[in-house]
């Protein structure tokens, strides 16, 4: 039998049959496991296949993962040199951000974006909280906005608060599988209980003190908007930790660098100090935003990144 997994607890996998029928399913023993070397070896949006347990009625086993169209995945936290899965097999991924209660940070966004960018997964930034910004707050995020446009980012400004601007997403996540990544406290959930009939996520508060999300949302979950609508709501990410990413292959997850490909002096040119570097040229030349360049090269100087 075939199933898409539809949340994971770690232990625990509710995974929804062909028939349409939910059914919570566990691994047993060693499965054929794509070589990622992850805390987590299933991620939502995983297609997999299973038996029945026939010693726990009603329950399945998960015998095998079938290889996924992509994934997005951070550094695992607790593991030093490994991942863990945030979602499988997406359409489109979306970063929930906000300006503040909480600041996400633009290496915050870029880190994300190259992840994404790595398997070309269209991806949107939706800043969340319209109704808490204030005139030159309004501009800032313009300014925002015009950076990930210029790379083909597109970005929506909204109000789950105040339903304000849902119109353009529910466009954007039509006839898709749509992961919502972002801070905790961002909104994740408020907007996904907006999207889904008759949802009524658990949302959180934002700690007047810290101004941080209290991380209200533990698993990631995916949900129906309609057949063939999907999203996947997801806990909040404190730090978003790249991994498995060599120094080589960088910029190409940098569309606005990738577009130079191929004309720098130097073809293994890594866009530091290199004389004649096409990267460099066009920062000089405002064509590549300053801070996404700065990003780069934390990103770069960020040893754990690798395997
Ligand atoms: N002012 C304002 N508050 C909002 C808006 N959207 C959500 N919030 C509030 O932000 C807080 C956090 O919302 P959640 O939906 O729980 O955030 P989350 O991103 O799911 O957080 P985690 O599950 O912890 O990752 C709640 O108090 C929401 O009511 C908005 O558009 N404006
Ligand atoms: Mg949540
Ligand atoms: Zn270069």
């Amino acid at each position: 039998m075939k199933g898409l997994v539809y949340k994971s607890t770690g232990s625990w996998y509710n995974v929804k049959l062909e028939s349409g029928e939910f059914i919570e399913c566990r691994t047993r023993g060693k499965m054929k496991l794509a070589k990622l070397k992850v805390t987590n070896p299933i991620a939502v949006g995983d297609v997999v296949e299973l038996e029945l347990d026939e010693s726990h009625k009603g329950t399945g086993i998960i015998k095998n993962i079938t290889p996924r169209t992509n994934y997005v995945m951070r550094k695992s936290v607790h593991k030093a040199k490994q991942g863990s899965l945030i979602a499988a097999n997406i359409n489109r991924a979306i970063l929930i951000a906000t300006l503040h209660h909480p600041k996400t940070s633009l290496g915050f966004i870029d880190r994300f974006l190259v992840t994404t960018d790595s398997f070309r997964i269209p991806s949107t930034i939706v800043f969340n909280k319209s109704d808490l910004l204030t005139k030159e707050d309004l501009g800032a995020i313009n300014y925002i906005s015009s950076i990930y446009e210029a790379i083909g980012v597109n970005t929506l400004l909204i109000s789950a608060l105040k339903n304000e601007g849902l119109d353009k997403l529910k466009q954007l996540i039509n006839n898709q599988t749509t992961l919502i990544s972002g801070h905790s406290g961002t909104g994740k959930s408020t907007i996904t209980n907006l999207l889904i009939p008759n949802l009524k996520q658990k949302v959180g508060e934002v700690s007047e003190s810290v101004k941080k999300g209290v991380h209200t949302t533990t698993f990631a979950q995916m949900f129906e908007v309609d057949e063939s609508t999907k999203i996947i709501d997801t806990p909040g990410i404190k730090e978003l930790g790249l991994i498995g990413i060599e120094d080589a292959e960088l910029s190409d997850y940098f569309p606005e660098m990738r577009n130079l490909l191929g004309e720098c002096k130097y073809n293994n040119c890594m866009h530091t100090h290199e004389p004649n570097c096409a990267v460099i040229a066009a920062i000089e030349n405002e064509k590549i935003a300053e801070s996404r360049y700065l990003s780069y090269l934390s990103m770069l100087e960020n040893e754990d990144r690798r395997w």
